[in-house]
């Protein structure tokens, strides 16, 4: 029998999203049926509707889904129905990436995520009787039911079985990725000095992770001073806005430099004035989406000569698995406030939701679909 659902198809940047019936196609093996109960609205949403990240369109976007599962392929065994799980991102599990639990780098992530149809080609998802550009970081979430696979499905730990799924949702990918790239990409030490670029998701909840990792001083840079204020209430000990010689201040507060300068802006002159700060043996991690032309120039006797790093990082570094549980537990001890990041919004606003995001109104949107219980 067929599942009929509700999506919002993104045809481009000239049109807003709407709101249409769908249908799923006949769950594989390995895939699970989801009724989605929120989902997070992420800038990589928008940047397939610009057509920056080249997903083809019309599609379904939405890749912070979280929701209740209704049925399970005849291989699936880490989720039953009736379980409350959070999606994020999909993996090949065979590369050699994923053999080391390092699936943000998954050797095959464009086709498990970014065709708009399954690796091996197959549409997951018709609108009117015709194949609609959907799993989406293997999900598609914009829906109320959705297909999602084993690799990116994650079981919500019985503890957290009063934290409602609205506000989990966006831990499969925006705060994951901020607080991955501090515990788990750069590995931050206790006691040494950071500086988070740009408070947005991913910049707010590294900085959320500094302070669980001990680093200090923690500074955050935004040109926003709204941002400011909460970057310091959720861990920063010390905030800049970037117009005001941030770079200068930053340098008088730490005259050895700093162990760890985190960029979430994509910015050429954002992330080179970062790395100028580091100290010898320092790390500058990269999260932000850059334009795709940009090329980043680094003085070379700095980089060699202090043994300094520069990092690409995808996602945090996080195995899904393993990782949301623990920020889970982070969140559970009140380590990991998230929650005020969050605005809700009812699916039907879902452009206003887009909208609050691009001007930066609300720090992390989330879309309420469906009803948890
Ligand atoms: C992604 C990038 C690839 C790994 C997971 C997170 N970012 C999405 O916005
Ligand atoms: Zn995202």
């Amino acid at each position: 029998m067929s599942v009929h659902a509700k999506a919002a198809i993104c045809r481009g940047s000239d049109e807003p999203l709407t709101i249409e019936d769908v249908t799923l196609d006949a769950l594989r093996p390995d895939e699970l049926q989801v009724r989605i109960v929120a989902c997070g609205v992420c800038h990589t949403d928008m940047a397939v509707r610009d057509q920056q990240l080249l997903v083809p369109l019309p599609a379904v976007l939405g890749h912070e889904g979280a929701g209740i599962v209704e049925a399970v392929g005849s291989a699936v065994t880490t989720a039953k129905p009736g379980d409350r799980v959070i999606l994020s991102f999909n993996s090949c599990g065979d590369c050699p990436n994923c053999e080391i639990d390092a699936p943000t780098y998954c050797y095959n992530f464009f086709p498990h995520n970014w065709t708009g149809v399954r690796a091996d080609g197959s549409p997951t998802l018709m609108h009117n009787g015709e194949k609609l550009n959907a799993n989406f970081f293997g999900q598609s979430s914009f829906a109320t039911q959705v297909i999602s696979h084993e690799r990116n499905t994650v079981r919500v730990p019985d503890e957290a079985a009063d934290l409602p799924l609205e506000r989990l949702c966006p831990l499969g990918c925006g705060l994951m990725t901020g607080a991955g790239a501090v515990l788990r990409s750069m590995k931050v030490r206790a006691g040494l000095p950071i500086g988070v670029f740009g408070a947005g998701t991913v910049g707010m909840a590294a900085i959320m992770a500094a302070k669980i990792a001990g680093a200090d001083p923690i500074v955050a840079v935004d040109v926003n001073d709204d941002r400011l204020a909460m970057a310091k209430e959720l861990g920063a000990t010390h905030a800049f806005n970037a117009k005001n010689d941030a770079i200068a201040k930053i340098q008088e507060l730490c005259p050895e430099g700093l162990g760890y300068v985190l960029d979430t802006t994509g910015l050429n002159k954002v992330i080179e004035d970062a790395w100028s700060l580091l100290a010898p043996k320092g790390v500058c991690g990269i999260v932000g989406a850059s334009d795709p032309e940009d090329n980043l120039t680094f003085n070379e006797a700095a980089f060699m000569g202090g043994g300094r790093r520069v990092m690409g990082i995808l996602g945090g570094d996080s195995d899904l698995k393993t990782f949301l549980p623990e920020l889970i537990g982070y969140h559970l001890e009140g380590k990991f406030p998230f929650e005020k990041l969050i605005g809700y919004f009812d699916f039907h606003q879902i452009n206003e939701a887009v909208a609050a995001s691009e001007n930066g109104s609300v720090v992390k949107p989330v879309l309420r679909i469906g009803a948890e219980g």
